[in-house]
């Protein structure tokens, strides 16, 4: 079990809480890489959770244990120095505020670009420690994963029967791709069980705004989805895996076919939670529709037409549980 030390401030009374589920949803799609029919099985899971868990990714661990091990040393940090890696505006470390518009949780967590002309080298030299050595595990990490989120992306366009295979991935893979990648950290918070029997949300629900995320987290529970009738279920957590989830552009794309999965994080009562995240957006001049090669005859579009930084821009002023694409949805 890892234990870091809670973040400064230790008042949590404006964090929001809900009842602790206990038990752990076994129905997760699990989907191996390897299998014969794992494409078909990826857009199965695609339509009816937006999420699924992969196995047989071909990503070493070595890369994610280097990552994880540095991430825990940031964390452990005094709160003066994790200051010093700036303001999240949004890229930078945050405590326990998220994004812009007053959302709070109880998380403290880096956020980085990995576009690099956003990159800022400013934030980079007052980062803590060794920010050269941290910067080439996120880079190690990164690619690797975005690697592996684009050939899922292919095995999507296969299992769909669209072409050409890298219609979904060439956007990831795109030098000027706008991702970003974020490391999570939900302290424990044994007080709070000590006076009540809540949980206190880590990171509140929403939907990912980019095509497809890509997160692991240690071996701690905390991820919560919500089931198509809106049921919240835990996700029981697997060091070694990756999740994956269908973010809103994929479900713009897909006309609607594919779920952008309302997720949250719940913090534990007794350990941290440790999670990383990729966020394989398209590049920002990007037109978000229906993919043609996918749409029936007369069938049309049930959103209105927009650009991956209008979608970002517009999300940037909604608050994190906000339905998002109902802003773009057709009348
Ligand atoms: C949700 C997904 C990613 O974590 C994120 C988040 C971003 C942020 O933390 O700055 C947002 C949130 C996320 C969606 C709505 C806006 C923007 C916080 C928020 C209230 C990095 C992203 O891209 O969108």
């Amino acid at each position: 079990m890892v234990v870091l030390s809670q973040p400064a401030q230790d008042n949590f009374s404006f964090i929001k809480t809900c009842k602790p589920t206990s038990s752990l949803f076994t129905g997760i799609p699990v989907i191996d890489l390897l299998h014969p029919h794992a494409e078909t099985q990826i857009v199965k899971a695609c339509e009816e959770y937006g999420f699924f868990k992969v196995v047989n990714h071909g990503i070493s661990m070595e890369s994610v244990t280097s990552l994880e091990a540095e991430t825990i040393k940031f964390f452990k940090l005094p709160q003066s120095e994790k200051d010093k890696a700036s303001s999240p505006n949004p890229f930078g470390y945050g405590n326990k505020r998220i994004g812009l518009n007053g959302d709070v949780g109880w998380i403290e967590y880096l956020l980085f670009s990995t576009n690099p002309e956003i990159i800022s080298q400013k934030s980079l030299s007052s980062f803590p420690g060794n920010p050269e050595f941290f910067w080439s595990l996120v880079n190690d990490y990164v690619s690797a994963v975005r690697n592996m989120a684009s050939e899922v992306l292919e095995m999507i366009a296969d299992g769909l029967k669209i072409g050409p295979r890298n219609v979904l991935s060439r956007l990831l893979r795109n030098e000027k791709s706008d991702s970003c990648f974020r490391l999570n950290h939900y302290p424990p918070c044994p007080e709070l069980q000590a006076l009540s029997d809540r949980s206190l949300i880590g990171f509140g629900e929403h939907t990912d705004p980019q095509i497809i995320s890509v997160g692991r987290s240690n071996n701690t529970s905390g991820l919560q989805i919500s089931l198509r009738d809106g049921t919240w279920v835990s996700v029981p957590p697997d060091q070694y895996s990756f999740f994956i989830n269908v973010g809103d552009s994929l479900q713009v794309m897909t006309n609607g076919r594919f779920r952008s999965v309302r997720h949250r994080v719940l913090a534990d009562n007794l350990s941290s939670r440790v999670s990383m995240i990729y966020f394989g957006g398209p590049p920002l001049c990007e037109k978000i529709a229906p993919l043609p090669s996918l749409m029936e005859e007369g069938e049309e579009s049930l959103y209105k037409e927009f650009t991956w930084c209008e979608y970002k821009k517009a999300a940037y002023k909604t608050r994190l549980a906000d339905d998002r694409l109902g802003l773009f949805k057709k009348s």
